[in-house]
């Protein structure tokens, strides 16, 4: 960052945000919905946009002086119309803030309130926004788990801990109990028992492709609509190295920060008609005024996902991904469903003696971030799960490849090796342990001159 103005009026914050710049540095960054933006994206963002307001849609806006945010919003369909290759009768809302946003819009916009939505299980790779409560409702409820499908359905909880859960009945899938991959024959089971409105796929922690043709096929047996969340995928998507649900789904949503590079925020993708209704799901439904700043972003994201190199780098994540597990592997990490088809790779550590949690934050002290997560049929909780989930989006960009996967993969285990006597400390004292323990201070140098071969220019 150049900002010598800021440091002048607010040091601290000028010290933190060059506090981060370093961390960002001199870390490995494994979380595979992070990223790493490009000077052009964050110059965008950072810009005057950010001072206008601009409800409504291009042309019909609620103030006046709009004239070249429409011009920005223009060009930014334009550009996601090309690059996930639209049918002529789809449009594109850019507007929605967030993730959880657009999928809220997307409800709110199609369906009727106490409409079904039937999601992945959230332990298996689903996400918050796609609903989520806890405790079985009642035994009745309990009864009906029972059965063919019954171990791969939840029915969820009273305490409904999203909006998503409050406003829609929630049904959620989970992965087949034995190779914790998609059961399309279970799901249309699923899907016919408890015939959804609305079916999604999509989420945070499943690392193989979907069948989004299967997906649509099952949707359409039961007269629900398909929705394909992207938010993970979308900049693999958007360089061809997995399959688009484009053309197929009936809507796809999509953050832009994780894989797609273009600065924070979210694109939504149906038929012209879905998305006039979506629209107005965006605004009044769920938010006032867009972020012009980050439409921005995500303009010039989309024109460097446009060019050739891109495609190069959408490739690359995977095979970065896919030498990463695989020695992992051979490092005897059980690394769930055997491998991955993306970005990202989901390690259960039950059978190193250091569940997710304390893994995570031995890490992280030893300079490789990433994250604590569930795997499907978990029996520990998101705040102390049994796994970790790592990615390799971030690390791309910076320029690694095959040869520094191998040496991260070596890292990892050396680290998990160096902190198991301590696992059976409490984390406070883990981690104090951790912090000291004079290995762990030598790999995380050694770390950090590995990441000095790889700076973060943009
Ligand atoms: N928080 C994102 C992730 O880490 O996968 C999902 O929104």
């Amino acid at each position: 960052m150049n900002s010598s103005h800021l440091n002048k009026t607010d040091p601290k914050v000028y010290n933190l945000i060059k506090q981060e710049e370093t961390r960002q540095q001199d870390k490995l960054s494994l979380i595979p919905s992070e990223n790493y933006f490009s000077q052009s994206v964050r110059d965008a963002v950072g810009s005057v946009l950010m001072h206008k307001y601009s409800e409504g849609n291009i042309g019909h806006r609620y103030y006046e002086g709009n004239q070249i945010i429409d011009e920005l919003e223009t060009l930014t369909k334009d550009r996601a119309r090309k690059l996930f290759k639209l049918p002529k009768d789809w449009d594109v809302n850019v507007q929605a803030l967030s993730g959880s946003n657009a999928n809220l819009a997307v409800y709110i916009g199609l369906l009727k309130p106490n409409a079904t939505i039937m999601s992945m299980y959230l332990y298996d790779g689903g996400h918050l926004s796609h609903g989520w409560s806890y405790e079985p409702k009642s035994k009745e409820k309990k009864k009906e788990h029972e059965g063919k499908i019954g171990s791969m359905v939840y029915l969820g909880g009273e305490r409904k801990v999203n909006i998503s859960s409050r406003l829609f009945n929630i049904i959620q899938y989970k992965t087949n109990p034995k190779t914790f991959l998609f059961d399309y024959e279970a799901l249309l089971e699923i899907a016919k028992k408890y015939k959804p409105d609305l079916l999604i796929t999509g989420g945070t922690a499943y690392p193989r492709n979907i069948d989004h043709k299967k997906m649509k096929a099952i949707a359409k047996t039961v007269g629900a609509l398909y929705m394909a969340d992207i938010a993970h995928e979308a900049g693999l998507v958007a360089g061809g190295a997995v399959p688009s649900p484009v053309g197929i789904a009936d809507v796809v949503t999509m953050t832009t920060h994780k894989t797609l590079r273009s600065g924070r925020g979210s694109i939504i993708l149906a038929n012209k008609d879905m998305i006039a209704k979506i629209n107005r799901g965006v605004l009044p439904g769920v938010q006032g005024g867009p972020f012009n700043n980050n439409i921005a972003g995500i303009c010039v994201g989309l024109g460097e996902a446009l060019k050739p190199e891109f495609k190069i780098y959408a490739k690359q994540i995977i095979i970065n991904a896919r030498v990463l597990a695989k020695e992992l592997m051979s490092l005897d990490f059980d690394v769930v469903t055997g491998g991955t088809d993306k970005h990202l790779i989901l390690v259960n550590m039950l059978n190193k003696g250091i569940l997710g949690k304390k893994a995570a934050r031995a890490l992280d002290l030893a300079g490789i971030v990433l994250n604590m997560n569930t795997m499907p049929y978990d029996k520990r909780t998101p705040a102390d799960p049994s796994a970790i989930r790592l990615g390799t989006p971030f690390v791309t960009t910076r320029g690694m490849k095959e040869k520094e996967m191998k040496l991260i993969a070596g890292y990892i285990s050396q680290i998990i090796e160096i902190v198991k006597p301590y696992a059976k400390l409490e984390f406070e004292d883990f981690e104090k342990q951790v912090a000291k323990l004079s290995a762990i201070k030598q790999i995380s140098a050694d770390i950090k001159k590995l990441c000095g071969k790889f700076p973060l220019i943009g």
